[in-house]
C-alpha cells in the first residue's frame, strides 16, 4: 500500500486536484508537518515539470498543476488562521518583471504571515519602479525578490539600482532567492543576503529584524 504521501505525490503528478485535496485532508488529519506536506507537493510539481519535458504534458497542464497548487495552498492554511499581526516587521514581497512564476513567493509569503510579520504581497512580474514606489510609501523592513526563469537575476539587479537611485535603500534590508540566483550573484549585485529555500527564508527575515540566532 503506498503510503498518504507517496498518494499524494502521484495523485499530483497525474493532476488529480480532488485525490491531492483528500491526501492533504488525511495528512493534515493525522498530525502531518505543513513543510512535509508543501515537501510533497514540491515533488509533485517536479514529476509533472518532467512530464512536460518529455511532451507528455502541455502549457494548459502546467497551469492545471498550478490550480491544484493554489488549492492545496488554500486546504492547508484554511484551518489554521493566519497568526501574523506585524508585530515582528513588514515585509514587501513580489516576483521580477518578466518573470510570472509566483508560487515560491506566495508560499513564503505565507509563511512570513503565519511567523508573524505583516506581508505585502505585490504579486509576479512586477517592475522596479512600482518595487522602488512600495518602498518608498510603505516603509517596509525587508524587501524580498523572487525569481525563477534565467535573467531574472538581471531585473533583480536593476530593482536595486532602482532602488538606490531614488535614495531608498539605507532603509531597507533586500533578501533575494529562487532558482535564478545563488547567494554569490546575490551579494555581488548589492542584497543583503540570500536565502536558498522557503523556510530558510523566514528563518532569515527573523533574524534580519530580531536578531535571532
Ligand atoms: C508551473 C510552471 C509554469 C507556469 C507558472 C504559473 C505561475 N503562476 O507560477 C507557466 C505555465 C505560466 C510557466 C511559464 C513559463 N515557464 Co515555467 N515552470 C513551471 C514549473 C513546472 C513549476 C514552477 C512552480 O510553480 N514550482 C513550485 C514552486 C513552489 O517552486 P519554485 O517556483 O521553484 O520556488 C521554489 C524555489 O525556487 C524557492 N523560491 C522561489 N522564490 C523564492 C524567493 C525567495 C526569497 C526564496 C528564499 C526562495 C524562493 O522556493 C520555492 C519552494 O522550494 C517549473 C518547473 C519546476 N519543476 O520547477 C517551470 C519552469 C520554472 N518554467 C520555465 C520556463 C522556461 C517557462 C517559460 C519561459 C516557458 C515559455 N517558453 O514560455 C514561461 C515563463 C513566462 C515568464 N515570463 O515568466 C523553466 C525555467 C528555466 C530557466 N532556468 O529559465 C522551468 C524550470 C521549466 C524547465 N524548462 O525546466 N511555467
Amino acid at each position: 500500500m503506498p503510503s498518504e504521501r507517496e498518494k499524494l505525490v502521484s495523485s499530483f503528478a497525474q493532476l488529480n486536484m480532488k485525490a491531492v485535496l483528500e491526501s492533504i485532508n488525511a495528512l493534515l488529519a493525522s498530525g502531518t508537518p505543513t513543510e512535509e506536506i508543501f515537501a510533497q507537493l514540491r515533488r509533485g510539481m517536479d514529476l509533472v515539470n518532467q512530464s512536460c519535458t518529455a511532451g507528455e504534458y502541455y502549457v494548459a497542464d502546467l497551469i492545471m498543476a498550478n490550480n491544484i497548487y493554489r488549492e492545496a495552498l488554500d486546504r492547508i492554511t484554511r484551518d489554521s488562521p493566519l497568526k501574523g499581526n506585524g508585530q515582528i516587521g513588514k515585509v514587501l514581497i513580489g516576483t521580477v518583471q518578466n518573470d510570472i512564476h509566483d508560487l515560491g513567493k506566495t508560499l513564503i509569503a505565507l509563511l512570513l504571515r503565519n511567523s508573524g510579520f505583516e506581508v505585502i504581497d505585490l504579486g509576479a512580474n512586477v517592475s522596479p519602479e512600482r518595487f522602488c514606489s512600495a518602498v518608498m510609501t510603505q516603509t517596509p523592513d525587508l524587501l524580498v525578490l523572487s525569481g525563477t526563469i534565467s535573467g531574472s537575476e538581471f531585473m533583480m539587479a536593476r530593482t536595486i539600482e532602482v532602488i538606490e537611485a531614488a535614495g531608498a535603500r539605507s532603509s531597507i534590508r533586500i533578501v533575494l532567492g529562487g532558482n535564478c540566483i545563488d547567494e554569490r550573484q546575490a551579494l555581488t549585485i548589492g542584497a543583503d543576503a540570500y536565502s536558498r529555500d522557503i523556510l530558510d527564508c523566514v528563518r532569515l527575515c527573523r533574524q534580519l529584524v530580531l536578531g535571532e540566532e
